[in-house]
């Protein structure tokens, strides 16, 4: 008798265009790369250096629970890593009584104004995450500046230059109600108001209702700004995340321009399904290469690991043309 034939099943096969592709080499970054002891490394954001080279201030978790920032730098941006030989940023609550519970998901902005890198994250304070800033030019020294934004709040990056004058802040503020990204502005990085709703978390069945946020900062394109964001959708065996795209206008950012319904990156790979929190990809970083058009998108998965996934810009935007439409209001929508 001869064995059956088996059937291989590609379970990546499907009809929908693969924007974001993931890198052979994930994961790039494990707990086994590190030079100390750590539980897990994710959540990193990105950033290009004055030489090329590209720096990753990973998420790392202790055996505590809580998180602090650490510094790994590559020549190519997928391996290579010179790590840090201790945390780069540590959460400093004798000063910074709202990093008590550590700090989380750095995304890095150069801006060439003040000629840094601001640097937001969440700090994890008695009172529920809020939003910390600090600048630095080095990675190894930083001026804090403590928090920005009260509990709860997370999921920020700052424009890289002031829009009619002023910084302009993107953030994910919690209400019972929804959790929505919200534009705020500031004429000196410590004074935030004129606050906006910028994009609105979907309702019902779809996959990106309830709760929103941005995910790396948005990447500024001759027709405005792009901005992945992530969608959490509850089911009964835990949470997805997944990835969505939107334009924005490129002088007044509170304006979406093209929003795509569908998700377009979601956990599959096994080092995206199971880890710590399964079925999650969170992007906090991307770097441009030097053809102005290749996205290197730094996630973590499954809160256990980064990884890459590339993607090109140009047909991330051709798809939102294909796909996406103006943002209506949400009182129009129901
Ligand atoms: C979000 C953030 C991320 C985390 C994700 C999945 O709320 O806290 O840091 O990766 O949940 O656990």
């Amino acid at each position: 008798m001869t064995a059956p034939e088996t059937t291989l099943i590609n379970v990546e096969s499907s009809h929908y265009p693969p924007l974001l592709l993931r890198h052979p080499a994930n994961p790039i970054l494990t707990r086994k790369d590190w030079p100390y002891s750590i539980h897990s490394v994710f959540n990193a954001g990105a950033t290009l250096l004055q030489d090329g080279s590209t720096l990753l201030l990973c998420r790392i978790e202790d055996r505590r629970g809580l998180s602090h920032l650490c510094a790994a730098r590559s020549k190519n941006g997928v391996d290579g890593w010179q790590i840090d030989r201790e945390p780069t940023l540590m959460p400093s609550p004798k000063e910074y009584p709202e990093e008590i519970w550590g700090i989380e998901d750095p995304r890095i902005t150069f801006v060439p104004e003040l000629q840094q890198y601001v640097v937001t994250y969440t700090s994890y304070s008695r009172g529920g995450p809020g939003v910390s800033l600090a600048l630095t030019k080095d990675f190894r020294s930083f001026e804090r500046y403590g928090v920005i934004m009260p509990p709860d709040d997370k999921d920020t990056a700052l424009l890289p230059r002031r829009i009619n004058g002023y910084w302009a802040l993107i953030h994910r503020p919690m209400t019972p109600l929804g959790s929505h990204m919200w534009i705020s502005y500031s004429p000196d990085l410590h004074h935030w108001g004129r606050h906006r709703l910028m994009l609105e978390a979907r309702r019902g069945a779809w996959w990106d209702a309830n709760k929103i946020g941005l995910s790396p900062p948005p990447i500024e394109t001759t027709r405005g700004w792009l901005v992945l964001y992530h969608g959490v959708r509850h089911t009964p065996s835990g949470c997805l995340y997944r990835l969505g795209l939107a334009l924005f206008d490129l002088q007044n950012p509170e304006k979406c321009l093209l929003r795509g319904d569908s998700w377009i990156f979601g956990p599959e790979a096994d080092y995206e399904r199971n880890g710590d929190v399964n079925n999650v990809v969170f992007p906090c970083g991307y770097t441009m290469d030097p053809d102005g058009d290749t996205i290197n998108v730094y996630y973590g998965a499954a809160d256990c690991s980064v990884a890459l996934a590339r993607a090109s810009a140009r047909s991330l935007l051709e798809w939102l043309d294909a796909n996406g439409s103006c943002e209506r209001r949400r009182a129009q929508d129901v």
